[in-house]
């Protein structure tokens, strides 16, 4: 239903997205979409390009009035640093980043091309297309939020929700616990005195979904199947969990699953250990996921690696880059969750106008509302 499509290179002109398939009548709040956009460029930890970028959303086409009207929306985003002609040959290809499998790919003996592409600066503009999807989703109660849960080897105590949210939205590095973060900070500080990087964890909580969404016939049916895919495209990312994924490998199914109980507005449940997703399927509980970004591959104290040109042992290159970016990635994470939802979303109810969407929405609520409440009525 949703389909989306984003070009440019990290020092060309700018960025492009395209995406096709947002009902009539969405009310497009640009003051959300670039507050989006700059939270991708703060962040405690981050490198020089973000004190010369100002990121903003241009909407170039699918508006009139600032409402959509069923076609593609079109975002720019124009890059101030667009000096990809100037910019010396990658000969020494870093490890951990895409430069040696990209010229082995292509045959470049200078891997610019691969890099400018495979930087996440690419992510500012999923950030934006993200952004929309919220807002549609929005519209329907559904809420995706976002914050660092570890750093390196520290990491952040849970929090009762609205501490959470009080702490990260004050937060340098969008974590919740005061006491960690301050800790992370210290070890930023070394990372960055000792030219080395440093990545964590993030987590992604998406509130107000009805059950029933994402499909379990089909292997790419599944909601947890797409939003997995969809956070490992994030650059760096190395792993996700769904719920409580790595620990209820180590425990017993009796203290794994979440048991259904009879609540008063009809059926529930007493924990949420699978992260809201049960067969492929929402279950109406918190949709809970996680990320574990790597450390950034560009070293300032570079790594080994063979010069593409002479064959001979070399020191990686080194591009001006972020000590962490991880902050950045927690606000990647929340785009691409909400762009996969809003398709799920879209995918359930259809709809070429909002209103037809909400009508469709509505008459579910209805239905499983009652098959709820009903139980032992029948
Ligand atoms: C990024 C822009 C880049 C990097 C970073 C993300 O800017 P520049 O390379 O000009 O300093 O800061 O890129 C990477 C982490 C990477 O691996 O390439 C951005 O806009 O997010």
């Amino acid at each position: 239903m949703l389909r989306y499509l984003t070009a440019g290179e990290s020092h060309g002109r700018g960025l492009t997205a395209i995406i096709d398939g947002i009902p009539v009548g969405l009310r497009l709040d640009l003051k959300f979409i670039n507050d989006e956009l700059k939270a991708r460029q703060s962040g405690y930890g981050r490198g020089g390009r973000m004190r010369i970028e100002v990121d903003r959303a241009d909407i170039r086409s699918g508006i009139k009035g600032g409402r959509t009207i069923g076609t593609p929306l079109t975002v720019w985003i124009g890059n101030r640093d667009s000096s990809l002609d100037e910019l010396p040959a990658v000969v020494a290809p870093r490890p951990g980043h895409a430069d040696l499998a990209g010229a082995l790919k292509f045959g470049f003996l200078d891997a610019r091309p691969v890099l400018e592409r495979a930087s996440a600066r690419e992510t500012a503009a999923r950030v934006a297309l993200g952004a929309v999807a919220q807002l549609f989703l929005g519209e329907f109660g559904v809420k995706v939020s976002s914050w660092v849960v570890g750093l390196g080897s520290v990491r952040a105590r849970l929090l009762p929700p609205a501490e959470t949210r009080r702490n990260v939205a004050r937060s340098s590095l969008f974590c919740p616990d005061p006491a960690a973060e301050k800790k992370m900070i210290r070890l930023i500080d070394r990372a960055r005195e000792d030219g080395d990087t440093l990545g964590g964890i993030f987590q992604v909580v998406v509130s107000g979904l009805p059950a029933g969404l994402g499909g379990y016939s089909q292997p790419t049916d599944r909601l947890d199947s797409r939003l997995a895919a969809a956070l490992v495209s994030v650059p760096a990312v190395k792993a996700v969990e769904v719920g409580d994924g790595w620990e209820l490998s180590a425990r017993f199914g009796s203290e794994s699953h979440d048991e259904i109980v009879k609540t008063r507005a009809g059926i529930g449940r007493s924990t949420n250990r699978a992260g809201g997703i049960e067969g492929g399927l929402s279950n109406g509980e918190e949709i809970v996921l996680r990320a574990a970004m790597k450390p950034i591959p560009t070293l300032a104290r570079p790594l080994r690696t063979v010069n593409l040109a002479t064959g001979k042992a070399a020191s990686a290159s080194r591009e001006r880059a972020d000590v962490c970016a991880l902050p950045a990635a927690s606000v990647v994470g929340r785009a691409v969750v909400a762009l996969e939802i809003a398709d799920v979303f879209l995918r359930k109810f259809g709809g070429d106008t909002l209103a037809e969407t909400r009508a469709a929405w509505k008459r579910y609520l209805k239905r499983i509302e009652r098959f709820s409440s009903g139980a032992g009525s029948r």
